[in-house]
């Protein structure tokens, strides 16, 4: 049986490579950061008590700013495959956040590598290495974007991000190492954190639709994204450790569309007059704003033979339909009297 090993495990990805994974009869193991709160809940219906002898699914505490702990989970896990996808992963906040977003994203990744090479070296073991490279390294280069497109990054995170690649490239070309970099543009779905614009957009106007709220404010509603399902692009995660030798490949739909179209497609479908519930509010811009992205994946689809299933409409249809009935579920914990936070 493969072992797979996953930081940010309980974040959006995560949740679907798990459940990847574990249809593909893969041991999984999960890297989750100690909080006061559960951060579990993306992965809940995975999970089972680990004194089950059926149970596939480990989780670990762990930290990508503390290198002993993941060299301990390494030695521990013994894993084939390592997808690294922890960040702080939201660009607005690593505005507000520099230095820990380059500590997470970039650093962390680098802690990662390390780990592996020392596992490599003192195990001789063979592991294949994932990299959660993002679209924001292209910032301001001109689309369509592609593996040769020089990267121009626009925020912090974009920044960190741009290490992160080429720290991967490096230990890849320095010791060998089976390393390979995604370059996934935007990709959502019902699981995508609810400060990012797509799910914010979906579960206000949710919210909106069942009388739960009257408004909500947005920033740059021009910028455009290759906006793409969380579900389909953790295959094309997979199928990068999967080749005879290691690459970095663009991930992405190559069809774009602004924010407002969006907007404009999700409250048409829920039934909600956009233009009576939306705000503009200035601290939702960024300081320096990443305009167009849209991806040229042809070099995915030629050698992984990867393709996206879910269309934009379809994509938009799926998250209002899940915003709707979470807002119903609001509606029926008020309408008993208990507390719910709009
Ligand atoms: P996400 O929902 O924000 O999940 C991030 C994960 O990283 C969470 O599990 C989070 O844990 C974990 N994490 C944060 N800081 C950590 C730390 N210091 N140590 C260990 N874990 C930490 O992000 P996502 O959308 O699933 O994206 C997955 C990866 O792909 C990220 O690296 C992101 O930057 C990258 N990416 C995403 C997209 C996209 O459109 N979604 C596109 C390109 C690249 P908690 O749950 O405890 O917060
Ligand atoms: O949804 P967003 O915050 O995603 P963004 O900045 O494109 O980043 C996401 O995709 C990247 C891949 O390209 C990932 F690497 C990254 O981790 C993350 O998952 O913003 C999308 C667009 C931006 O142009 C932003 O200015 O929406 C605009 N926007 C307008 N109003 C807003 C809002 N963004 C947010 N988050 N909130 C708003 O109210």
């Amino acid at each position: 049986m493969k072992k797979a090993l996953i930081t940010g495990i309980t974040g959006q990805d995560g949740s679907f490579l798990t459940e990847f994974l574990l249809d593909k009869g893969y041991q999984v193991h999960g890297i989750v950061r100690r909080a006061s709160t559960f951060n579990t809940d993306r992965i809940r219906h995975l999970y089972h008590d680990p004194h089950d002898p059926e149970t596939r699914l480990f989780l670990h505490y762990g930290d990508v700013t503390d290198a002993s702990g993941l060299r301990h989970v390494l030695e521990k896990v013994q894993p084939d495959e390592i997808y690294n996808l922890a960040a702080q992963s939201h660009v607005r906040v690593s505005f507000d956040q520099s230095e820990y977003t380059a500590d997470v994203v970039a650093t962390g990744a680098l802690r990662v590598l390390e780990a592996l090479r020392h596992h490599v070296h003192e195990s001789g073991r063979a592991v294949r290495y994932y990299q959660a490279g993002s679209s924001e390294m292209f910032g301001a280069a001109p689309p369509p974007q592609s593996e040769g497109t020089a990267f121009y990054p626009r925020s912090p995170y974009a920044v960190a991000k741009v290490a992160a690649h080429w720290y991967g490239v490096n230990y890849r070309e320095a010791y060998g190492l089976f390393v390979a970099n995604g370059i996934l543009f935007n990709h959502e779905s019902e699981r995508r954190g609810e400060t990012f614009v797509t799910r914010k957009i979906t579960r206000s106007l949710g919210r909106i639709k069942l009388g739960l709220m009257d408004k909500f404010y947005l920033g740059n509603l021009e910028s455009r994204r290759d906006w793409g399902y969380a579900g389909d692009y953790v295959e094309a995660m997979w199928l990068m450790l999967q080749q005879e030798a290691a690459g970095d490949y663009v991930v992405a739909t190559g069809e774009a569309h602004s924010v407002k179209e969006f907007l404009e497609l999700a409250a048409e479908y829920a039934g909600v007059d956009w233009t009576k519930c939306v705000g503009t509010d200035p601290r939702y811009f960024r300081p320096t704003e990443v305009d167009s992205l849209c991806g040229d994946s042809s070099r995915a689809r030629a050698k992984l033979g990867w393709k996206p299933k879910v269309s934009f409409p379809e994509l938009v249809r799926k998250m209002v339909d899940c915003d709707m009935e979470l807002a119903r579920r609001e509606r029926t914990l008020l309408a008993a009297g208990h507390a719910v936070h709009i």
